[in-house]
């Protein structure tokens, strides 16, 4: 039966944060619908795609979506009904064409990408296949392969007030099956609870769900993990091993030219030899964000000297741009990139820069937003596409463990 679309509906909901965003409903002529909602990032890159809000004083402080949502229950609706949800990369397409901007400026890209997904979800439905099965026919991958996870379960930075300036202090158990690989996050997570109350911290949690206690530095966070680790029972390096996201722009001082950390002003050289020196001293394996997303040249340096050690992250360097990841991979200034939907805006899009990336022999990391829902696509894109990692927050609050449980699902057969 025809998989026209019949009705599009957007609403304003809230995320995580308390913050609006959108959730859209995409029906089919075929009496199928799928439902997606909208994440939103704290620490984005400046060539983001834009996230339209309202920017008025009257409602949510600024931050409503109304205008967002006018949009899909407008103009894009006026567009798209009757169109065939069958041809994801047609729809997506149209859509950029009707919003006419380099960075969907226009008509947003958390509206766009609400359709986008919805109208794919909604097609699964109609195919009677499982997400993750539908997202594998259009990446044109031929394996499934569980994500491994980067869990973060210390926040800084722009996610916490915990004064360090490293943002995410991630744990990544070996691989294996993934319902183990879970199991001994948390037992890690709560294992890091008991070490930090021990020790008279703060066991609050920040926005991503992993723990925000007061140290003074980031090794000190580092310290607390091992320690968590290894009195979980594991052995740091050999079973489980550590992932940074640095998320360098935010303590980056543009006057200055130079990353402040604490009292001390360091130069991209000093940044570098600081990361070798952790790499020495801990089992970190990857390294997201180590410089400011306009320091190409720290980039490409540390690439040279860490690429063949560690993996190398470009999250606000890169955002999820198929056009921005080129050049990353024409300038070797990463070996891994970090994938956000909603910071290009469409799923043709992002499926683009992981199939980019694996041919050029670059490391896929499915990525979350800081401000989240139980929406679990990503879950799916990181299974269905082969992506190879994933990185959804920590053991805790319930728009995190969504994700973790909807993986536990599908290798449970659910
Ligand atoms: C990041 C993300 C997700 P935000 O920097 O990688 O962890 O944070 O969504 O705030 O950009
Ligand atoms: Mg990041």
């Amino acid at each position: 039966m025809s998989a026209k679309i019949k009705a599009l509906k957007a609403i304003e909901v809230l995320d995580s944060r308390g913050n609006p965003t959108l959730k859209v409903k995409v029906i089919l002529e075929n009496g199928n619908y799928g439902v997606a909602t909208v994440p939103s990032g704290a620490s984005t890159g400046v060539l983001e795609a834009v996230e339209l809000r309202d920017n008025d004083d009257k409602r949510y402080l600024g931050k409503g979506v109304s205008k967002a949502v006018d949009n899909v229950n407008g103009i894009l609706s006026a567009e798209l009904i009757g169109f065939d949800a069958a041809d994801q990369k047609a729809l997506d397409n149209k859509m950029i064409e009707q919003d006419g901007t380099e960075n969907k400026g226009s008509l947003g890209a958390n509206a766009i990408l609400g359709v986008s997904l919805a109208a794919a979800k909604a097609m699964a439905w109609t195919k009677e296949v499982q997400f993750y099965e539908y997202i594998k026919e259009l990446a044109g991958n031929s394996d499934y392969k569980f994500p491994r996870p980067m869990m973060n379960i210390i926040n800084g930075g722009e996610h916490a007030d915990s004064g360090l300036e490293f943002q995410e202090f991630m744990i990544m158990p070996k691989e294996m099956d993934m319902g183990e690989m879970i199991r001994v996050g948390a037992e890690i997570f709560h294992t890091l609870k008991k070490v930090l109350g021990d020790r008279g911290e703060s066991i609050g949690v920040g926005d991503e769900g992993g723990f925000a206690p007061k140290l003074n530095k980031n090794d000190e966070a580092l310290d607390v993990i091992m320690e968590a680790i290894e009195k979980a029972g594991y052995n740091p390096g050999d079973e489980v091993e550590i992932a940074l996201d640095v998320a360098a722009t935010s303590f980056y001082d543009k006057d200055k030219k130079a990353y402040i950390v604490k009292d001390k002003a360091l130069s991209s050289d000093e940044m570098l030899a600081y990361y070798e020196e952790l790499v020495s001293k801990y089992p970190i394996v990857s390294i997201e964000d180590p410089f400011d997303e306009n320091d190409w040249d720290g980039f490409i340096n540390m690439t040279a000297k860490l690429g063949d050690k560690i993996q190398i992250v470009g999250d606000d360097l890169f955002v999820t741009n198929p056009k921005i990841l080129k050049r990353g991979i024409d300038e070797k200034a990463a070996n891994a990139v970090l994938v956000k939907l909603n910071q290009i805006g469409s799923l043709t899009e992002t499926i683009e820069t992981i199939n980019m990336a694996k041919k050029a022999g670059f490391n896929n990391i499915v990525s979350h937003r800081s401000g989240e829902t139980c929406d679990t696509t990503i879950a799916d894109l990181a299974y269905g596409t082969a992506a190879g990692q994933i990185k959804t927050g920590s053991l805790s609050r319930s728009e995190r463990i969504s994700k973790y449980n909807r993986l536990i699902e599908i290798e449970q057969g659910f």
